[in-house]
């Protein structure tokens, strides 16, 4: 408010200061018949003068101080509110890398509209603030869950787990997110399928997936058959085959058509077509695998 009433000053005055010179030649004609009167009119007016620049001086350098400490201030705020946002209430593993987090692990954040959650924020892989949103890797949390279960989330964050479907809608829906797969062997051999956009949708489109822009190693096995999708549980049938309950079928949780690609929610270290399955690793055959993860990052 202050620095607007001297910028208002400053244009106030411009004007009048130089018109001094006019105001001056009028009061001479007007009282050409008094010589001395003139003159003491002419010192005043050039006093005044003198002090209107000096004040409209100190007027600029104030304004000018002013305008730069605004300026500071806006930055610093600005500044502040989003680091104070990144340490306190991140949203995803992005802010928490932004916060200055460089190691892989479990974090606090906080999905838009849901309570706070832990999650595990992988700081590794290629360049790291990855959002794990699905772990396998040796059968020690049993994935045949009820489609309550697969939509809070369960397992332990440090070693098999899901997220849950409410909270990866509710993050992916805040951005855009990227989704990285990577598919392990019982030969350690590690593939990788990338997708440029991934989002799940909400509780009354039973969370459907989209996804696209594939490319990886281990070949797309999820936009065919599973993009575009509903979630099934095993009691929850939302899949695309109208005589068959995929999930049960294929012993999982996933976005089921019918029936599969995919199937890295399914039965761990079992062969066959309810076994971890990834079909475009190995020439779409039922190769299984040992690890997978899903995770997922905001694109900037
Ligand atoms: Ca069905």
């Amino acid at each position: 408010m202050i620095s607007f009433e001297l910028i208002y000053v400053f244009v106030c005055l411009a004007p009048l200061v130089n018109s001094q010179t006019t105001i001056s030649g009028n009061v001479q004609h007007a009282v050409s018949g008094d010589a001395q009167t003139v003159q003491e009119l002419k010192l005043m007016l050039q006093t005044l003068h003198t002090q209107t620049q000096s004040l409209q001086s100190q007027i600029a350098a104030i304004h000018s101080t002013l305008l730069t400490q605004q300026t500071m201030s806006v930055d610093d705020i600005c500044k502040l509110i989003s680091s104070t946002k990144a340490a306190s209430d991140p949203v995803d593993c992005v802010d928490v890398k932004d916060a200055g987090n460089t190691k892989s692990g479990v974090y606090k954040v906080t999905p838009p509209g849901e309570a706070q959650i832990d999650v595990y924020c992988d700081m590794d892989t290629e360049g790291g603030g990855w959002l794990q949103i699905q772990k396998r890797q040796d059968g020690s949390v049993d994935f045949y869950k009820t489609y309550s279960e697969y939509e809070a989330g369960f397992g332990n964050l440090t070693g098999e787990h899901y997220l849950g479907n409410r909270n990866i809608h509710a993050i992916t829906k805040s951005g855009k997110y990227e989704l990285r797969v990577e598919l392990e062997d019982f030969q350690k051999h590690v593939k990788f399928a990338h997708y440029s956009s991934f989002s799940v949708a909400d509780a009354a489109s039973h969370y459907k997936l989209t996804v696209d822009g594939y490319n990886g190693t281990a070949g797309d096995s999820l936009i065919f058959d599973h993009n575009g999708h509903e979630f099934s549980a095993h009691d929850a049938d939302n899949d695309g085959a109208n005589n068959i309950n995929c999930a049960e079928k294929q012993h999982g949780g996933y976005w089921y058509s019918a029936c599969f690609k995919s199937n890295i929610n399914g039965k761990w270290g079992v062969p066959g077509e309810q076994g971890i399955i990834w079909g475009s690793y190995k020439d779409w055959t039922l190769y299984v695998l040992k690890r997978t993860e899903m995770k997922i990052r905001r694109v900037k």
